[in-house]
């Protein structure tokens, strides 16, 4: 029998490409997000390979993540990989001038939806046992601040932690865990972060060589995929032409 994947976040960027990268290999797919007609155009593009179950799901509402994992059908039930990488950043501006809904917003996807997700299932993981995988996507903004971060690298720390955390206490389990870190990725994610500016997502893109989601989807498989003695911690991965910058000083004028 096929392993099962389970994806948050598959109708766009690293999670919609994770599901290629998966079925490419033969794994049953479990895809969810909330855009239902994407989940659909996908399941249609690979149910030709394996099987793929589409839900359609919140991940900030517990309840229905529950109902989602109650009610996987048959052949769908026995999870091997969760994949944790719906998510999102809102408001670049400076915390000063945030809404505080968009705080609120990043908190309740960011950590209160994977949290959800990952309590759903972590008993069929723990029946999976060795050789099972949970895959949080954090982010470098979780280890480095930036101006404009605030609540988005905040919360991709408590992925950090919490995935450090999970490791502890599943030490015994054979349940893996691992928090991939990428650094600048071209995906929907500045569109989603400047309210759909096309502009301001060229002009992050443009003149260098960002990520791309396969490349991230290749990391994801990856750690999913080594021998069920080892664990990757965390999986820092940039660009090369992307590193670190100095302190920033506040000069007089
Ligand atoms: P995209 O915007 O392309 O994809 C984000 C995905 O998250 C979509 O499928 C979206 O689905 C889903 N999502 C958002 N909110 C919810 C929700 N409430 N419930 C369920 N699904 C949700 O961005 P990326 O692929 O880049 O982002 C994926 C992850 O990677 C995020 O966690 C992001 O923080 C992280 N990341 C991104 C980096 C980058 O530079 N792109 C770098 C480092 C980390 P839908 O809207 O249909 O629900
Ligand atoms: C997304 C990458 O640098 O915009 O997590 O925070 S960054």
């Amino acid at each position: 029998m096929s392993h099962v994947v389970f994806i948050t976040g598959a109708t766009s960027g690293f999670g919609r490409a994770t599901a290629r990268r998966f079925a490419a290999a033969g794994w049953t797919l479990i895809i969810t997000g909330r855009r239902l007609e994407r989940l659909l155009a996908l399941q249609d593009e690979l149910s030709a390979q394996v099987p793929v179950h589409v839900v359609q799901l919140d991940v900030r509402d517990a309840d229905a993540v529950q109902q989602a994992v109650a009610t996987l059908p048959p052949g769908f039930q026995r999870i091997r990989a969760l994949i944790n990488n719906a998510g999102l950043a809102l408001a670049p501006q400076p915390a000063q001038t945030v809404a505080l809904p968009d705080w609120h917003t990043m908190i309740d996807t960011n950590i209160t939806g994977l949290v959800n997700v990952t309590h759903a299932l972590l008993p069929s993981l723990l029946e999976t046992g060795q050789g099972a995988s949970i895959v949080n996507i954090g982010s470098v903004a979780g280890a480095w601040p930036y101006p404009g971060g605030h609540v988005y690298g905040a919360s991709k720390a408590f992925v950090q932690q919490f995935s450090y955390n999970l490791r502890c206490d599943l030490i015994a389990s054979g349940v893996r865990v691992t928090d991939i870190a990428p650094g600048i990725a071209e995906t929907e994610f500045t569109l989603v972060r400047t309210h759909g500016n096309q502009a301001a997502s060229d002009a992050l893109y443009g003149s260098t060589t960002p990520l791309t989601a396969e490349d991230v989807a290749e990391q994801i498989f990856y750690v999913c995929n080594l021998p069920d003695h080892i664990n990757i911690n965390r999986l820092e991965v940039v660009p090369t032409r992307q590193a670190w910058a100095a302190y920033a000083i506040d000069r007089d004028a």
